[in-house]
């Protein structure tokens, strides 16, 4: 009887474990690392994500071009920080790095992080893949 039980509840367990990961294993294919959004040639894999306030969002590069991820400052949730690939303090300097020697690329195999504390819509692009729509939007909801 009690190892009925013990399976019940590993089962149980078990289910639970698929469903929380089951974004990230959309986004990872074959990679086993350990990371929300992926990136192919020219899209943001998920484009769309949502996280808890409090939740780190990790975006790996694994596509074999050069990415930016750099955030639409005029449209972030007001008292925001502005975020992007290189730590640059407003889109005006992300955009000028990347153009003038690269700045904030992520590289195939680098990763990027964020935590978002305040619920809101948090729209982002990759610089040179802007016009290509590689576009991305972060849900944080609580
Ligand atoms: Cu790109």
């Amino acid at each position: 009887m009690q190892r009925r039980r013990f399976l019940a509840s590993a089962g149980a367990a078990a289910t639970a474990g698929v469903s929380l990961l089951s974004g990230c294993l959309g986004a990872s294919g074959s990679d086993t690392a350990a990371y929300d959004i992926g990136m192919t040639a020219q899209a943001f894999v998920e484009a769309e994500f949502t996280v808890s306030p409090g939740e780190t969002v990790v975006w790996h590069n694994n596509s074999a071009r050069t990415h930016t991820v750099t955030a639409y400052e005029a449209a972030l949730p007001e008292g925001t920080e502005f975020f992007a690939s290189g730590g640059f303090e407003s889109e005006q300097a992300a955009r000028d790095a990347w153009w003038s020697d690269r700045g904030g690329a992520l590289e195939n195999g680098d990763e990027f992080s964020v935590t978002f504390e305040e619920p809101g819509q948090y729209d982002y692009f990759c610089i040179p893949h802007e016009q290509a729509g590689m576009l991305g939007t972060i849900y944080v909801e609580e």
